[in-house]
């Protein structure tokens, strides 16, 4: 017989949302205080936007919500990762298509030599880029187009920035804000990878396990297609809510929605070993509706045998606004008006002495997976700390 569910006002800590701020937490109260957490999602899986899931027809991991590669230079949240999976060796490298030709991603010697047709040396980088930026001067850009030009010069922006900036937020540069991008680093070596942080890596047995350890503890109770709207009057005064949803929706969007960029996928088995021969493909072109395409085997070369298969899983990515409210939410939209939005939520936030808000969705904030295991951990100390003061 099943056994009958504690009751939501009887947890010290009640959890809302399974991805990374909210697992980090319920591991930590859970196994160093000992204390029992309740944790619900409203999704029938945890991991939030990490998650993964093994596809059942080619066996490759795919990530729901896109791909996402882990790489930090922070060493505790390194560290603490370790106890929960083993890293492979990694390392993520993006190419993008322009016009029919393929480039390196980020912009570096490579990409110049590629588009330009040049064979410039790592030493004339600097001057070659200055004499492209002096032929348009912006002393103060007001948009994204002139920022982008005074940075890296016209022909390059036109060819990497410009169709994919507004694909990405059905804008055009000119449109969008100076300050979404205070820099364009242009690597002047041939270093092929993506990001820099000394550690990187994809865990060896996929996300979904990282999460499945994370919350496997006695002490926690999981509670999957949970909505905090159908439970939080249940909510006692003795538990704390640790808060991962979207700030507006915790206060019935009282003073306004704040905006988000969702996203549509496209998948699709092909009968090829390869199709792409890398895990992400940008495409740069306005006219292609899609702004990149997944072929997650390229993740996990070292699973040989899926990897060796003659067919691939690709995901076209799609990117929406979000209209209506059963869209995932994914990107924060940095306008004037959302700011001013989040202000308001942020001082309401302030006041509520038993609720913590955490990971981009309840900071709205853009976040990387390790800033944000990084931000659990602190509320984490804090936590601690006052549970011992009491
Ligand atoms: C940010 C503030 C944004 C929108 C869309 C697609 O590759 C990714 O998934 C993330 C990129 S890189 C990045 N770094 N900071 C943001 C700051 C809002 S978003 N981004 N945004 C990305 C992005 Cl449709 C990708």
């Amino acid at each position: 017989m099943a056994q009958a569910q504690a009751s939501i006002s009887d947890f010290p800590f009640l959890i809302v949302g399974a991805g990374f701020f909210g697992a980090t937490l319920a591991e930590r109260i859970a196994t160093q205080l000992g204390l029992p957490v309740c944790v619900i999602d409203k999704r029938d899986h945890s991991g939030g936007n990490c998650h993964s899931r093994l596809d059942p027809q080619t066996g490759i991991e795919v990530h729901q919500y896109g791909t996402h590669i882990f790489h930090t230079k922070n060493e505790r949240v390194w560290s603490y990762l370790q106890s929960f999976s083993a890293f492979t060796r990694y390392r993520h490298r993006v190419l993008t298509q322009y016009q029919g030709r393929t480039h390196v991603m980020p912009i570096g010697l490579s990409t110049i030599n590629s588009f330009y047709g040049l064979n410039l040396k790592p030493f004339e980088v600097e001057a070659f880029l200055a004499s492209e930026k002096s032929r348009e001067i912006f002393d103060e850009p007001r948009n994204l187009e002139e920022k982008a030009i005074s940075l890296i010069g016209r022909p390059l922006y036109e060819a990497f920035i410009r169709g994919y900036t507004m694909k990405q937020w059905q804008k055009p540069c000119t449109e969008l804000p100076a300050d979404i991008i205070t820099r364009l680093p242009v690597r002047s070596n041939y270093d092929p990878y993506y990001f820099t942080d000394p550690y990187q890596g994809m865990p060896v047995d996929g996300y979904f396990k990282i999460f499945e350890r994370m919350l496997s503890h006695p002490k926690i109770d999981l509670r999957l297609k949970t909505d905090f709207r159908d439970i939080r009057h249940l909510i006692g005064d003795k538990t704390t809510v640790i808060y991962t949803g979207p700030i507006d929706q915790f206060f019935d969007e009282k003073f306004g929605v704040l905006e988000y960029r969702s996203l549509r996928f496209e998948t699709d088995i092909l009968r090829h070993q390869d199709y792409q021969g890398i895990s992400v493909m940008n495409y740069a072109d306005p006219e292609v509706p899609y702004t990149r395409i997944h072929e997650f085997k390229h993740l996990h070369p070292e699973r040989t045998e899926v990897f060796n298969s003659t067919q691939t899983l690709i995901v076209r990515e799609y990117s929406i606004g979000r209209t209506a409210p059963e869209q995932e939410c994914y990107y924060p939209v940095n306008t004037a008006r959302n700011q001013s939005i989040l202000k308001e939520y942020q001082s309401a936030a302030t006041g509520l002495k038993n609720v913590i808000f955490g990971g981009r969705l309840g900071q709205y904030r853009y976040i990387d997976m390790d800033q944000t295991i990084a931000n659990a951990l602190s509320t984490y100390d804090e936590i601690a700390k006052s549970v011992s003061g009491r």
